[in-house]
């Protein structure tokens, strides 16, 4: 990885030189020289860092443009063949901040993933936590554990951690979507574990409800048979229609003068696990917000990492002190406690996802 630390010599300087410290002497300087070759690291050169008044991330605030990011997948699609070993055809962004490492922010992946007509991406399991969302186009089923899902616009589809998984394109046209998952957190907790499955998707039926969903996804009624609370939803696929009418219909109320909305003008739903309740996944939250056309958020920052999408129609964002307009496809990251602010400028779509059930579970939850 390209997150090794720097040579560590330059810590000697900076605790001769820092404020509060004693005046370099040879006893200090013969002091430092134990530490380091002990392989010891005082606080007090490193508190700063380490401990600071509020969480300051090496991520940083940027925006990918689709624009830029669908040519680039398109060209991968001609030139590298997708099988065994690479796995996936799917480029990851990489925050800038965080030394070249393919993670969006420090805990999230987040990729455009390409496959072309009649590929398979082979089968496979890991720990890590996946999902995926389409932003333009369909034609690919993905077969979690064995049920193939349809994807299409707009729709939110889960590989929660073990599930078998392989994505099938079953027409004649290139089908490109956005991927996220848990990797970088996996990576610093080191729960990975990884096992491939067949080549091929085995089942290439092409239904247009899974079986999944056709257990799991009607409007609140559970199967009585299911009685468990599981990690993460068995729903595999949320579909666009219930979203944009869940949207819709708040705005609706809002204009009617019911409650319902996040903020004025502002209609938000989050995804959630109908066995629980909570969050669709251990490790991510996801969301989906509308903003009318006009609608400005007040900045507001938490604790926690987001990816967001733009789904439809453009705006403005502001995270912290980065500026830019943004329309559909685009993708931005917004690092913990940066404040973020939107303007709609049409009405105004956004997928997002963050690590916010991680950031809860450790009751490090704050928001301002
Ligand atoms: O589609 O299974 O972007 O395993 C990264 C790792 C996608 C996938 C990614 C994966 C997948
Ligand atoms: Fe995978």
């Amino acid at each position: 990885m390209t997150t090794t630390q720097p040579a560590r010599s330059p810590v000697t300087l900076k605790a001769v030189a820092g404020p509060g410290q004693p005046e370099p002497t040879p006893a200090l300087e013969e002091l430092y020289r134990g530490f380091e070759n002990e392989l010891l690291v005082p606080l007090w050169t490193e508190i700063g860092d380490l401990m600071p008044l509020s969480p300051r991330s090496n991520a940083v605030a940027h925006r990918w443009r689709w624009s830029e990011l669908l040519p680039l997948a398109r060209r991968a699609g001609d030139l590298v063949p997708v099988g065994r070993g690479g796995e996936r055809r799917a480029i990851a962004l990489a925050n800038p901040g965080l030394g070249g490492a393919p993670y969006a922010t420090p805990t999230l992946w987040a990729a455009i993933q390409y496959l072309n007509p009649g590929e398979d991406a082979p089968v496979h399991r890991h720990t890590q936590n996946a999902f995926r969302f389409v932003v333009e186009g369909e034609g690919v089923w993905t077969a979690v554990d064995g049920d193939p899902v349809a994807m299409r616009r707009g729709d939110f589809l889960l590989t929660p951690g073990w599930a078998f998984h392989g994505h099938h394109n079953a027409t004649t046209e290139p089908m490109a979507w956005l991927d996220g998952l848990d990797i970088p957190l996996a990576r610093y907790l080191d729960t990975g574990f990884f096992e491939p499955g067949p080549d091929h998707v085995e089942d290439t039926s092409t239904p247009e409800r899974s079986r999944s969903e056709r257990l799991w996804a009607h409007p609140g009624l559970r199967p009585v048979s299911q009685k468990e609370a599981a990690a993460s939803s068995p729903i595999a696929a949320y579909r666009w229609e219930h979203t944009d009418a869940a949207l819709a219909d708040q705005l609706a109320l809002e204009a009617e003068g019911h409650p319902g909305v996040l903020a004025p003008g502002h209609a938000a739903v989050r995804f959630t696990n109908p066995t629980t309740g909570g969050d669709v996944m251990p490790t991510i939250r996801a969301e989906f917000h509308r903003l009318r056309a006009g609608t400005a958020t007040e900045p507001a920052r938490e604790v926690g990492s987001s990816v967001y999408l733009v789904f439809a129609g453009e705006g403005a964002v502001r995270v912290g002190e980065a500026e830019w307009t943004v329309g559909q496809g685009d993708l931005f990251v917004v690092p913990s406690w940066q404040p973020l602010a939107l303007t709609a400028g049409s009405e105004l779509d956004l997928f997002r996802f963050s690590d916010a059930p991680v950031i809860e579970r450790l009751n490090a939850a704050r928001s301002e």
